[in-house]
């Protein structure tokens, strides 16, 4: 047994449970820890420019990779509370990050002393455990739960609040024979995978709705063979996105009020069954619920039970993580083959939709409609491109217009959308995984927001291509105010007396992003956007920062969504021939 600081048993315990990168922004209160990470030499630390930011990049971080959990750390009082949204962030959308903040020493708790705010009861609501530290003797176990509770079940963040005393008091702890706890994740059984399966054969228009849970437990894979196994069509949600290729003949497209494609709404009204696995019924993919659930059965998997019932009582419940259930699912639904349903005609329906249903993207216009921007994209990048978005019309449409072929390659912040997640979030993926391109897509706003964090990028050598697109709107706002009649308070067009170049477009990202040590691009013609992003990732390669490409897009452009899955309204030209929507990836069949 040895001596040490709490704090040093807390960066031990780190370093046991697998943690290689923090991402944080130092305090007085918070010293003693980072004085044990200096002792400890192995952690590196990534200095956010904003301590929000400290709390994305820790999201990207989780994100990128399976099993990740991406940490960050602030001072006392506002370090904390700007970490808030990052743990809120994280806990919709089922993603483990460990928040640690520095506290005020315990006999001064209750003094209104200078940055003591009570974090854990701020952050309670957002965490799956919020815990100041009163104990020195309780670090090792706090931190111990804090793992175990971050892996096991529905996955979610931690915070951990210590006192400035509490890190400094000398506690035995032994870091050799440190363990971590078990994780626990309950799986379905036999008889529940075969009734599930029997409720799949006996319909007639099966869709499986593949959810984010998939991703969190690894199992995309497994997912893709159920599919293939039980030939039945895959909607993905958003955060499911990526579980199987684009190009999968099986991917039936996304269902949704936004972030979908017509031929998955259209797939998803024809179904007459829906097997529902790690996902949560969100609102923007379910729309109003009478239309979508009128006519069909569903059956739900998820790994958190009070999920089940939640939005909607399904037909049939089972509790399970997702991988557990898959390979149940495989493994029954083999030993079933030959007795299975034949579903050639409609899946054809599903393909068919699919070639025929399309939006237009190939517009020459200037100044640049958005449709175009996605299209240049999906000739820019491949497979391995990794992207990052957040809200706007901006990630609404890349959802309809992009494509995403492995899972973890749709990185987004899909319930809480909180602008300028897009910055640091992707910075979290580069320290993540280094080795694969990483694409962010932002909105002007969304990158006026966090828009300092791109010196990380700089100071850091963590490249990536940022394709910004500048309508120098609240786009999504505007188009949403066209329902109360107004264009009020969204616009942030201005003169900028230093850029005249701008055209009244206000904010001069390129020489922002410049100013911050970023390379920048800046993009007027529709012709010009596949060059500059070829460009773009030579000064990547070059330069090893940021690399910023700003599109200058029309002003006002409304981008398809609606009210209910049968619904949403079209505001542009549809695509009639395979030159309008040239990426699309199953061919246009006029
Ligand atoms: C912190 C926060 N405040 C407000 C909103 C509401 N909101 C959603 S999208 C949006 C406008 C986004 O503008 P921009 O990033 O330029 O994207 P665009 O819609 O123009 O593509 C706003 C204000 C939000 N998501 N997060
Ligand atoms: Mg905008």
């Amino acid at each position: 047994m040895s001596s040490m600081t709490a704090a040093d048993a807390a960066v031990a315990i780190l370093r046991r449970e697998g943690v290689t990168n923090v991402f944080g922004l130092p305090g007085a209160a918070i010293n003693p820890f980072y004085a044990a990470m200096r002792r400890d030499g192995g952690i590196r630390h990534t200095l956010a420019r904003h301590v929000e930011g400290a709390s994305h990049m820790a999201e990207g971080y989780s994100r990128a990779r399976p099993g990740n959990i991406g940490v960050c750390v602030g001072t006392s009082g506002p370090a904390g509370t700007d970490m808030l949204t990052g743990l809120y962030s994280a806990s919709a959308d089922s993603i483990p990050i460990l928040c640690i903040t520095g506290q005020a020493p315990v006999a001064r708790l209750h003094k209104e002393d200078f940055q003591a705010v009570d974090i854990a009861a701020v952050a309670g609501p957002l965490t799956k455990m919020a815990m100041t530290v009163l104990e020195p003797a309780q670090v090792p176990g706090a931190f111990a739960q804090a793992f175990h509770l971050m892996r096991s079940g529905r996955p979610g963040p931690v915070l951990i609040d210590l006192p400035f005393d509490v890190q400094q008091a000398e506690i035995d702890f032994d870091p050799e024979t440190y363990q971590p706890l078990p994780v626990y994740k309950p799986a379905a059984t036999r008889a529940q995978i075969a009734k599930a399966l029997d409720m799949l054969a006996a319909a007639e228009r099966p869709v499986i709705v593949a959810g984010g849970g998939i991703i969190n437990a690894d199992a995309a894979g497994l997912l893709v063979e159920l599919a293939e196994l039980t030939d039945t069509p895959v909607v993905p949600t958003l955060m499911g996105w990526g579980v199987l290729p684009d190009d999968h003949r099986l991917m039936a497209g996304m269902a949704g009020l936004q972030t979908a494609h017509r031929y998955g709404n259209a797939t998803m009204l024809a179904a007459d069954f829906v097997l529902g696995i790690g996902n949560r019924w969100a609102n923007r993919h379910t729309g109003g619920l009478a239309t979508y659930t009128a006519g069909r059965t569903f059956v739900h998997v998820d790994i958190e039970p009070t999920q089940i019932g939640r939005v909607f009582a399904p037909d049939y419940g089972i509790v399970s993580d997702a991988r557990a259930a898959l390979e149940l699912f495989t493994e029954v639904a083999r030993e079933r083959q030959g007795r299975l349903p034949d579903r050639r005609a409609w899946v054809e329906q599903c393909r068919h939709r699919r070639a025929t249903m399309q939006r237009r993207t190939h517009f020459d216009d200037v100044p640049i409609k958005p449709q175009r921007v996605y299209e240049e994209m999906n000739r820019a990048f491949g497979p391995e491109a990794r992207y990052v978005t957040t809200i706007g019309l901006s990630q609404i449409a890349a959802a309809q217009f992009l494509h995403v072929y492995r899972p973890r390659h749709w990185i987004n912040a899909g319930q809480a959308g909180p602008l300028g997640w897009t910055t640091p979030a992707a910075l979290g993926v580069c320290v993540a995984d280094p080795d694969t391109p990483v694409v962010a897509l932002s909105g002007d706003y969304d990158f006026q927001f966090m828009i300092e964090e791109l010196a990380v990028g700089a100071q850091f050598n963590l490249p990536y291509i940022h394709v910004l697109v500048n309508n120098a709107y609240l786009g999504l706002i505007r188009q949403s105010q066209r329902g109360f009649d107004m264009d009020y308070c969204v616009q942030l067009s201005f003169d900028n007396v230093n850029a005249p170049e701008v055209n009244g477009y206000g904010v001069d990202h390129v020489k922002v992003a410049e100013g911050l040590g970023c390379k920048a691009l800046r993009v007027t013609d529709p012709a010009g956007i596949g060059p500059a992003l070829e460009e773009a990732k030579k000064l990547m390669a070059e330069y090893r920062v940021p690399v910023v490409v700003e599109v200058i897009l029309e002003r006002v452009t409304n981008i398809s969504m609606g009210t209910e899955l049968d619904n949403v309204t079209e505001f542009e030209d549809l695509a009639e021939r395979h030159e309008d929507a040239p990426t699309a990836v199953v061919a246009l069949l006029d």
